[in-house]
């Protein structure tokens, strides 16, 4: 497995992937700490050679982003290649927060939350709150093709889910049960990693420039039953802008809700953000209002138009997986406590 950094990366990944776009249009990589902006233009000549091209959070979305190729390969749409890749993370009962295995509510009962977005139609779906059902991102595509809503949650989800074909089945392995009568016994808060806190979130562009995106998860271990977090909100969890780009992201919900992360991202992008970039603005903005300052436990990942993508946590140790059909890296994104000078945003960075 091949770990890069964000932080080697950033300029020598536009030489790499995006060369044609950047040299044929002369664009402005203003390499300021505080700002690096990146061509915006849309056309395909212009499009990262690599496409198509998955990025997800974490190290274990590497597998997920390959089903999506897989998919996508054998010729189904951008959606169900999201779909599948994301699914292939759910179905992995041992990973501990996203689908079946991942850990309980405090009740002891798995509640899980997911949204996906299709960028041609703009279309979104999403259920939060949903039990038994191992695979929310295929309920919450259900949600978006099927019905004329946007989000389904906790009864009336599974209820949905039910009616089109998805079984119940018990998401409580044993390793699950076993860790949430630990932390009943001894209410163990753990530190952040990537065992008993993060999220699929996976985003993906194709030949034609069309992106779409999906996010999934169980939520914080042992969380209040009936809380929702990011994940399953449209522009906080994920957000997908088919002129623009997308942007998902994983860490501690209450804080990527409060802060409309994901839709923030997409609009630093707007503006010719290179995707990095646009993660570290919203944790910067974030930063500048919040009274945590840069103690907020949240990372993102970003894509655009070009193809272009990146990553920016809060904290150290956040990784991201990027596939396209010739390589597939891990990269360790970038993260504000590395950078103790950081002054913009009236917040100094937790050490
Ligand atoms: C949540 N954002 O429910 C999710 C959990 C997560 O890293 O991503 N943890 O708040």
């Amino acid at each position: 497995m091949k770990i890069v950094s964000e932080l080697n990366l950033t300029n020598n990944h536009f030489m790499k992937y995006s060369r044609r776009g950047l040299m044929v249009k002369g664009a402005a990589i203003v390499s300021s700490s505080q700002c690096v902006k990146s061509s915006m233009a849309n056309k395909t000549s212009e499009l990262n050679a690599y496409t198509p091209l998955v990025i997800s959070t974490w190290s274990f979305g590497e597998t997920a982003n390959k089903e999506a190729l897989k998919v996508a390969n054998k010729g189904g749409s951008l959606v169900d290649a999201v779909e599948k890749g994301i699914n292939h993370t759910e179905n992995d009962s041992k990973n501990t927060s996203v689908g079946i295995g991942g850990l309980p509510n405090s009740d002891g009962i798995v509640q899980l939350d997911a949204c996906i977005m299709n960028g041609p139609t703009h279309g979104a779906g999403s259920v939060m709150a949903l039990e038994e059902i191992k695979n929310p991102i295929s309920v919450a595509r259900r949600v978006m093709e099927k019905t004329p809503h946007v989000q389904l949650a906790g009864s009336g989800a599974q209820k949905f889910a039910i009616s089109q074909g998805f079984k119940k089945e018990n998401l409580l392995t044993d390793n699950s049960h076993k860790r949430w009568l630990k932390w009943k016994q001894q209410k163990i808060h753990s530190k952040v990693s990537e065992d008993n806190h993060d999220t699929i979130a996976l985003l993906m562009i194709d030949a034609n420039q069309n992106i779409a995106g999906g996010c999934s998860t169980s939520g914080l271990a042992f969380k209040k039953p009936g809380r929702v977090g990011d994940s399953p909100i449209i522009g906080s969890g994920l957000y997908v802008d088919n002129e623009i780009g997308a942007a998902g992201a994983t860490g501690i919900g209450e804080n990527i809700l409060r802060h409309c992360c994901s839709f923030m991202i997409v609009e630093f992008m707007r503006q010719g953000f290179h995707p990095t970039e646009a993660c570290k603005e919203v944790i910067k903005r974030a930063a500048k209002i919040d009274p945590k300052g840069f103690n907020l436990d949240m990372f993102f990942i970003a894509l655009n138009k070009n193809g272009q993508y990146g990553g920016a946590g809060t904290t150290k140790g956040f990784q991201y997986a990027v596939t396209t059909k010739n390589k597939s890296e891990i990269i360790n994104a970038y993260s504000f406590n590395n950078n103790n000078n950081l002054k913009e945003g009236g917040n100094e960075p937790t050490p």
